[in-house]
This record gives C-alpha cells, sequence and structure tokens, in this order.
C-alpha cells in the first residue's frame, strides 16, 4: 500500500495554517456545500462513508452523530439545546498526530467542527485542548479568530441562517481528561472525573444536554468527505474500515512521523517509508495504538493496520500511535514507565485502578531492580486480571495491556532480571556478577 496524504496534504506548504493557505486549497468548499444541503444529508454523507472514530474506539462517526435528537421544524427534538465537543487532549503515550494536525492544518479543524455542528444542530462547539501545549492553543485561537472574521463562524453562517460560536478551551493537563465523560466534567468546571455510561454524552452530555464528542483527526476529516463523497472514501481501506488515517511513528526509527496511508497498510510497509529501523538494530517489540494497546512483536509486521486486522492479531489500532522498540530496549523498563504513568494518571475514583495500579509499579520496581521472584510475575497478572473489566473506565484496562502482553512475549526476558543480577541490559550487570 502508498501513502495517501489528505489531511496532510499541505502541511508543508510555507504558513500552511492560515486562512490564506487553506482557501488556496480547497479551504471551505466543503462548508459551502454542506450548507447548500440539509443537516440530515451531512449525516448521512458521514454514515455512508464508513468514517470511524480515531481517537482509539473506532465507533462509527455517523452513527454517533444520528444518536443526537434531530431537532427542526418537522422534528421538535426534546427542546434541549445540542453541543459539538472535540477531544483534543491529546495524551495517550506515543500519541502525536492531533497536536501536529492542529499546528499544520487548524482550519481543517475548524471547518469540520463547522459541518459538525450543522450536522447535528448544535450552536455551540468546544475544542478542548490539553492546557500544556500553548503553541497549539494560539494557533486554534488565531484560526477561530480568523473564521469569525471571514463569516464562517458567529451569526447566519455564510448567509445560511445558521449560528455557530466556537471556544476554544484549555484544560488543566490530566490524561483522565481524555475520557469523554471526565472531559465533559473539567468544561464545565469540576474535577475531571469519569461518569457513569449510559447516559452517553449523545444522550445527556454537557450540561446534561445532548452532546457529541468527537476525537480531533474524526472531525478534521469531515470536510474532505463531504468534497470528496463516500465512495472516494470508501475506495480506500477496507469495507469495515474505509478511508484514510494518519499513523504515528515513534521511538527507534530513522524518520519518526506522521505517515498518512490508507486504512489496513501494515508496519512493515509504513517502516519502508520511514527508513526503517535505526541502523544497526532490529525491532523487538512495537505497540499499534499507543501504550493502551497490547504490543506487537516482529511477527506482527504484516498485521493489516485497520480495525478488523489488528484486532484478530489480540491487539487494538487504538490511536495508531506505532512507538518502536529495538534490540536495545529493556522490556521490564518500558512497561514499568508506562504502569508510572497510569498510576500517576489513575483519578482515584474506583479500587481496582486506584490500588491496582499503585501495586503493579511496587511489583515492576522490584523486578526490574533484580529483586523480584517467579511470584511476582504471578500477582503481575493476578492484579491485572482484578482491574481488566472491573475498572470503572478504559484507563484502568488500558494499563494492563502493556504487562500481560509483555508478559506473554517476553517472560523470560523478566526472569532474566531475577536469575542474574539484575537487567540485562544494565551495562553494570557483568560487573555486578563478580
Ligand atoms: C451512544 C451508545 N454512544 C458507545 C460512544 C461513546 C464514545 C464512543 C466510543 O474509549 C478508547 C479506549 C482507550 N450510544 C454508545 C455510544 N458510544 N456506545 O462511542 O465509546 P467506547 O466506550 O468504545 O470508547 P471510549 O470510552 O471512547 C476510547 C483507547 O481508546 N485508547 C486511548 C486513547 C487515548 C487518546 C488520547 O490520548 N487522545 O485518544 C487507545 O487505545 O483505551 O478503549 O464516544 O460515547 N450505545
Ligand atoms: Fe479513575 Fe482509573 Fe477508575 Fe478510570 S479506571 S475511573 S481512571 S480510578
Amino acid at each position: 500500500m502508498t501513502l495517501a496524504p489528505v489531511l496532510s496534504r499541505y502541511w508543508d506548504q510555507p504558513n500552511s495554517w492560515t486562512l490564506d493557505s487553506y482557501l488556496r486549497h480547497d479551504g471551505y468548499q466543503a462548508l459551502r456545500k454542506a450548507l447548500d444541503g440539509s443537516p440530515d444529508a451531512v449525516i448521512e454523507t458521514v454514515k455512508d462513508a464508513g468514517l470511524r472514530g480515531r481517537g482509539g474506539a473506532g465507533f462509527p462517526t455517523g452513527l454517533k452523530w444520528s444518536f443526537i435528537p434531530q431537532t427542526s421544524a418537522d422534528k421538535p427534538g426534546d427542546g434541549k439545546p445540542h453541543y459539538l465537543v472535540v477531544n483534543a487532549d491529546e495524551s495517550e503515550p506515543g500519541t502525536c498526530k492531533d497536536m501536529p494536525l492542529m499546528m499544520a492544518a487548524p482550519h481543517t479543524l475548524v471547518e469540520g467542527v463547522i459541518i459538525a455542528a450543522y450536522a447535528i444542530r448544535a450552536a455551540k462547539a468546544f475544542i478542548y485542548v490539553r492546557g500544556e501545549v500553548v503553541p497549539v492553543l494560539r494557533r486554534l485561537q488565531t484560526a477561530v479568530a480568523e473564521a469569525y472574521a471571514a463569516g464562517y463562524l458567529g451569526r447566519n453562517v455564510l448567509g445560511s441562517g445558521f449560528d455557530l460560536d466556537l471556544v476554544v478551551h484549555a484544560g488543566a493537563g490530566a490524561y483522565i481528561c481524555g475520557e469523554e465523560t471526565a472531559l465533559l466534567d473539567s468544561l464545565e468546571g469540576r474535577r475531571g472525573q469519569p461518569r457513569l455510561r449510559p447516559p452517553f454524552p449523545a444522550v445527556a452530555g454537557l450540561y446534561a444536554c445532548p452532546t457529541v464528542v468527537n476525537n480531533v483527526e474524526s472531525i478534521a476529516s469531515v470536510p474532505s468527505i463531504v468534497l470528496g463523497g463516500p465512495e472516494w472514501f470508501r475506495s480506500m481501506g477496507s469495507e469495515k474500515s474505509p478511508g484514510f488515517t494518519l499513523y504515528s511513528l515513534s521511538g527507534h526509527v530513522t524518520t519518526p512521523g506522521q505517515y498518512e496511508a490508507e486504512l489496513g497498510i501494515t508496519l512493515r510497509e509504513l517502516l519502508e517509508y520511514a527508513g526503517g529501523v535505526r541502523a544497526g538494530h532490529t525491532l523487538k517489540f512495537w505497540t499499534p495504538g499507543g501504550s493502551s494497546t497490547p504490543i506487537f512483536t516482529e511477527e506482527h509486521l504484516d498485521v493489516p493496520l485497520d480495525y478488523e486486522g489488528v484486532g484478530a492479531a489480540g491487539s487494538m489500532l487504538g490511536t495508531k500511535a506505532l512507538q518502536i522498540f529495538d534490540d536495545t530496549t529493556c522490556i521490564v523498563r518500558a512497561v514499568l514507565r508506562w504502569t508510572e504513568f497510569y498510576a500517576h494518571e489513575s483519578c482515584g475514583k474506583c479500587t481496582p485502578c486506584r490500588e491496582g495500579t499503585y501495586w503493579l509499579v511496587q511489583i515492576l520496581r522490584r523486578l526490574e531492580g533484580g529483586t523480584g521472584t517467579e511470584a511476582d510475575l504471578t500477582k503481575l497478572l493476578d492484579i491485572s486480571d482484578t482491574i481488566l473489566g472491573k475498572s470503572f473506565c478504559a484507563l484502568g484496562d488500558g494499563a494492563t495491556s502493556p504487562i500481560m502482553s509483555s508478559l506473554k512475549y517476553f517472560r523470560e526476558e523478566y526472569v532474566a532480571h531475577f536469575d542474574g543480577n539484575g537487567c540485562p541490559f544494565d551495562p553494570r550487570r557483568s560487573v555486578l556478577a563478580t
């Protein structure tokens, strides 16, 4: 498969983030087309295209939009306002696609927001951005101001009678606020902790009103779908995973970065574009979609990177954050670092995750330091089993993925840590042994 730059097609152009540049690349043409038709027609287009959410779960975007009560003259709905919220709180370890998109092409997202808000009949939309990324916030704010000045936002968008206000909101830097209901709590000014679902946000979201929460890349994909049409979108990828997407390669790879391609490309193919694993080394393990997805090894190089292919191979496509680790990496140390992240970011609401991630870290530290035992490996699996499927939200489940999958593929390396004198990758080990 080849690369398929759609979202990233003009990122390397000078000042790609400005309205002028966007207008030179079909900018806001999709909005004009959408406003010429009905909101329902936009929902049907996105449904027919088969766009799946790019935030990790792959839920069908058009279907999610259709859950919103369709208020209009002939469909009165429940009288509550509708909201669109873009989840731009990207913080899954290794995940780095939404921030580059918003830096290079903020108007793609803004145009997607306006079309999506029109489709779900929302008069107010929010982009919830991770607070630490000030350059992204500034770039978005500038793009939104440009869009207001040009008549794409505000009252009577392009003379269509449709009104929309868009607010760029800075979060305060908690990974859990990427969970959609914790994000909504945070947006309402409360401490960000997940809510019980159902009700899903589409029924009772922001201020208990019908709300669509979508990932940045999902919304940014909408203008090209509206312009190109569902058939064009479906000409890429597979039947159940159609279209193009951003794959983010990081770690021990010659040329890390964003590689936009049809869904279903393999890591072997992507590595050819990225110059391969860094010179002189071999691939040891990798994540298909961030650290919350079970790791893969060399034997998975030809797995199609779409929802079905990765699922059938025992992992999840997740955020398509392909973190590459070569033969110099200690698996125990890598898993410890990820687990420390989850323990730190656990919101503390439910016991399996709050207590479990703490104890996982203690055991992994012992193992990494060379003082673990065989019983510790059993304990890691026991605790993971207590967290998995018994936690309140996906953070807990995600924390168990690297542990369980690394024990499946690299159990011997865990054992080597306590069979010898600590980490086999520690250059001081031979000295310690004497
Ligand atoms: C209405 C129903 N809506 C589901 C909606 C739901 C949500 C979407 C997907 O977790 C995953 C997680 C992480 N009526 C509905 C409905 N919905 N049933 O569909 O829902 P769900 O529960 O399948 O997933 P989620 O809660 O959105 C996301 C994984 O992604 N992940 C983490 C990603 C981190 C980032 C980041 O840092 N940016 O994205 C990586 O793999 O583990 O499994 O909107 O409301 N009946
Ligand atoms: Fe909070 Fe973890 Fe429970 Fe999610 S699983 S609600 S992050 S304690």
